[in-house]
């Protein structure tokens, strides 16, 4: 009787709270871990230990999770995904658990099996420039080791120090260099996935920059988020380190945002090749950042009381003097067409680490004001900040004003991404019925995606029609099927229930 309970279990959580009041129930034919099941090679099941596996890191989603498993080889995660098969118990894949939308941390009991141990860089081919590394690498220390060899990786992200290469393509991350670099679903040539009954599909063998034999079957578990199979193994192509990296802040003259598209237009004309990062970040962030993590505006006073838009623009280059001559040419742009009111250009790396910590840190700033209502949403680029001033619209309009701390906008402007963040002190109904559908019905009705980067995860699975019809995810139920027949790996996410 009291198995029967503990398996029917329904679980609220403080986030499902937020969205309308679902409470999931944990599936019933998935078995329940006893001492005696799997405990070989590494593992965790002190609470203590636990703790910080189970939980995500915007702290809004907590699993109970009472085992976490730490293998070092495919071999033995292969033999951990067999047994599990055999035995009927659910996982919950992790890397660096810096996801945001409650993907990476079990919902109810599923077994952690974390990719922290599997950190060993395999080979980095220098003819070809092709970097194969186990998925638990951590993305800062593969770049580290590729830049010994003049390669930088083709994509960063304010996460680096923490997240894994094995999550990075797990969830297809965007980040600040995707305009320049391209997406992880042209960079990454091969994978080696050990699948839901431990079976291991590699691609990783030959990578080779083209290769037509066949469907491209890796493609499927890029962008995943665990669903279809474990990544145990990554082979990327790493582009030549660029010699020179300027970047340049500008404060943007006039409140509309079509002069903020205005200045990406002249930075992709007068920058061209050379343009390797194009984000924003409005007033509000700028503030956030300041007030939250203490990091100083660098303009003057007078110039930050007039403006309500940043703009960080990045070049990389082999040529320093070149560079400097077309970053001249683009201010000299911009003062004629008169978009900016003012323009930092860094002079060494302090600058350039302390401007581009203003944009990375931002995330990280508006946690410290309680919760956080996250979108990220890709958009056509003249209605990508429409949606921030119809928000707070919204938001005056229905007397939300004391209800909430800040509502900001900012993202990757070069790829059309927008990061809309709502904070309040704590979790509020209010707040959340304003925000939600009605952003995601304002989204599709303007031809937006609800998840640019981030993923669905458990947070927002059940919107995914929002961006996708019933026949997209019929097809996408189907896949899960054929690759994880038991639905093993990483439930009540992403799909919307079965
Ligand atoms: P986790 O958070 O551990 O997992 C993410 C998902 O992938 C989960 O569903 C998990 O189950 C699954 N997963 C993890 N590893 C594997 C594996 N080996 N095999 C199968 N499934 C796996 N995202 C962006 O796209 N662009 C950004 O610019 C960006 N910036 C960020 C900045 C900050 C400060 C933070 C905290 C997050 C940011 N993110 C960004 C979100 C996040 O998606 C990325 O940080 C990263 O890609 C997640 O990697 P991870 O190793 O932490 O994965
Ligand atoms: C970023 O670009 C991340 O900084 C996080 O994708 C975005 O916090 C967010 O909304
Ligand atoms: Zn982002």
């Amino acid at each position: 009787m009291n198995i029967l309970k503990s398996r029917c279990k329904i679980r609220k959580f403080s986030f499902l709270i937020q969205t309308r009041n679902l409470a999931l129930k944990r599936f019933p034919n998935y078995s329940i871990l006893t001492d005696k099941d799997y405990r070989k090679n590494r593992c965790l099941d002190d609470v203590n230990s636990l703790d910080s596996y189970n939980e995500d890191w915007l702290k809004s989603c907590k699993g109970n999770s009472k085992l976490v498993l730490l293998p070092k080889t495919t071999l033995e995660l292969s033999e951990i995904l067999k047994y599990c098969y055999a035995k009927n118990l659910a996982i919950c894949p992790q890397g660096g658990n810096t996801g945001l939308v409650g993907g990476s941390v079990p919902v109810f009991d599923e077994i952690i099996i974390s990719t922290r141990l599997m950190n060993q860089i395999i080979k980095l081919d220098e003819e070809s420039s092709i970097l194969s590394c186990q998925s638990g690498c951590i993305l800062q220390n593969l770049d580290d080791y590729v830049s010994q060899r003049s390669l930088i990786m083709p994509l960063d992200l304010g996460a680096k120090g923490s997240c894994h290469i094995g999550g990075n393509v797990s969830t297809n991350a965007g980040g600040l260099r995707l305009l320049r670099y391209g997406s992880l679903k042209g960079n990454v040539l091969g994978l080696e996935v050990v699948l839901s009954n431990g079976e291991i599909l590699n691609s990783m063998n030959v990578p080779l920059r083209k290769d037509n034999t066949g469907f491209d079957t890796k493609q499927i578990f890029i962008g995943s988020e665990g669903q279809l199979g474990f990544i145990s193994g990554v082979s990327i192509l790493c582009p030549p380190r660029p010699r020179a990296a300027n970047l340049i802040l500008v404060a943007c003259n006039g409140k509309s945002f079509q002069n903020v598209i205005q200045i990406f237009k002249t930075a992709k004309l007068e920058l061209n090749e050379i343009l390797s990062a194009f984000e924003f970040m409005d007033r509000e962030s700028m503030r956030a950042v300041k007030e939250n993590s203490n990091l100083e505006n660098p303009f003057s006073i007078e110039v930050s009381e007039k403006c309500d838009f940043y703009c960080l623009v990045e070049t990389h280059s082999s040529d320093e003097e070149s560079a400097l001559r077309k970053i001249e040419n683009f201010y000299s742009k911009l003062s004629e067409k008169d978009l900016g009111l003012d323009c930092i250009v860094a002079e060494n790396k302090t600058q350039f680490s302390y401007i581009w910590s203003l944009r990375e840190r931002i995330a990280e700033s508006l946690t410290k004001d309680g919760h956080n209502y996250k979108y990220d949403i890709s958009l056509p680029l003249n209605k990508m900040y429409d949606l921030v001033i119809d928000i707070r619209k919204r938001f005056s309009e229905n007397d939300a004003k004391n209800y909430f701390r800040r509502c900001i906008g900012y993202g990757h402007l070069g790829d059309s991404n927008l990061h809309l963040n709502v904070t309040s002190e704590k979790y509020d109904e209010k707040i959340f019925k304003l925000l939600e559908p009605f952003l995601y019905e304002w989204t599709m009705k303007n031809n937006g995606s609800i998840s640019a980067e981030h993923g669905l995860g458990l947070k927002k699975k059940n919107y995914i029609y929002y961006s996708k019809t019933k026949e997209n995810v019929e097809y996408m139920r189907k896949l899960k099927k054929l690759f994880d027949p038991k639905l093993l790996l990483n439930p009540y996410k992403t799909l919307p229930d079965f």
